[in-house]
């Protein structure tokens, strides 16, 4: 590889006139922005264990009353993109929110795509545009931009739930802001995976909705998912068991920038990951296993455990390895990942 100049070897007359017209030498920089070969990939490996988020999540919600928050939201943010940053990963926002009972957070819409899964808790609703989302354990909830969206909960217990927002993408985009707004009035009982997404490959004729972007399907609701899994494991003894979150008017991510999916191993496998070029979070919903990745200089040589209810991040371009530890039992994750928006760029 060819050594390139320095910044020091550049005489300190021409660095400083250089800045004073706002010009900057690229040779000096050429390989860390450009490096051979494979890209550089900040995003730690890393597993924000459920159990050490959740006694801080509930002494925030002692610490802090709603009106003071608006979201009283714990950020697991990823020391390899630096904690100040608020990345999961390039583009991918994670964070684990909590309402107590009869609380509500407020009415607003935003520029990033909000999805939430649901982590513990019931008794919970999000309107969504007036739709009434229910919250249930492992439901995936969406708050496309430009949404309106208000959580309450009417249940016994805390409620608590992972919000995965392409915020760090919407920031650097200088395209991140809100407007707050009155409460809503639900114009329905209920969200439409009960009635007009209820089935997949059928929707409704008369949807005034078709050709946008935006999936009109809200709620994805885990029972659901899984009850898929289960079947698609009883067609097929091997092979890795995965979906995608579509939505149903057009088979697309439900997103553009981020993509999510659902995985299932069985009793006791081990699944290699088809490999590729996006980091990617996971969120454990049932079970427990390990989790490997091959292919980076930060590797650690452990796999990293995780047991129900955590959440990890793995850095793009490695292969990342998942064990079932359930002898008995399968094992449910979500997956979150940047792939729309690699495939859109041409780099996927
Ligand atoms: C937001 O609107 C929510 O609506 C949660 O629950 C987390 C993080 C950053 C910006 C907006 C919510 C958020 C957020």
């Amino acid at each position: 590889m060819q050594q390139l100049g320095t910044l020091e070897e550049l005489p300190l007359e021409y660095r400083e006139m250089l800045t004073s017209h706002n010009l900057v030498p690229l040779w000096p920089q050429m390989r860390s922005v450009l490096p051979y070969n494979i890209p550089s990939r900040d995003t730690t490996f890393l597993n924000w264990r459920y159990e050490n988020i959740r006694p801080l999540l509930m002494r925030a919600g002692e610490l802090t009353p709603m009106e003071k928050a608006e979201r009283r939201v714990l950020i697991l943010a990823n020391p390899g993109h630096g904690l100040e940053n608020i990345q999961a990963t390039p583009s991918i926002y994670l964070g684990m929110q909590l309402i107590l009972p009869g609380e509500t957070a407020p009415n607003h819409r935003h520029t990033p795509n909000a999805v939430r899964i649901i982590v513990e808790g019931e008794g919970a609703y999000t309107t969504v545009n007036d739709e009434p989302c229910k919250m249930e354990r492992g439901d995936l909830i969406l708050t496309p931009a430009g949404m309106w969206h208000e959580h309450h909960h009417g249940g016994e217990g805390p409620i608590v739930w992972l919000d995965i927002l392409d915020l760090p993408l919407m920031y650097r985009l200088n395209s991140s802001w809100s407007i707050e707004g009155e409460n809503q009035n639900p114009s329905r009982s209920r969200d439409k995976s009960y009635a007009d997404y209820s089935a997949s490959g059928i929707v409704p004729t008369l949807n005034l909705a078709r050709g946008s972007d935006n999936s009109p399907q809200l709620r994805y609701p885990w029972s659901k998912t899984k009850a898929c899994l289960e079947e698609m494991a009883a067609d097929h003894d091997k092979g890795l068991l995965a979906i995608a979150y579509v939505n149903p008017e057009n088979g697309q991510s439900i997103f553009p920038s981020i993509g999510f999916g659902a995985i299932m191993l069985r009793p006791g496998e081990k699944q290699k990951l088809p490999k590729m070029t996006s980091a990617k979070v996971f969120h454990v919903i049932e079970g427990a296993g390990s989790i490997m990745i091959e292919g980076h200089p930060t590797e650690i040589d452990s796999p990293l455990n995780f047991v129900e209810r955590d959440t990890l991040s793995a850095p793009g371009y490695t292969s990342i390895t998942i064990t079932n530890m359930g002898e008995h039992k399968p094992l449910f994750l979500l997956t979150a990942d940047e792939q729309p928006l690699h495939h859109y760029l041409g780099i996927f």
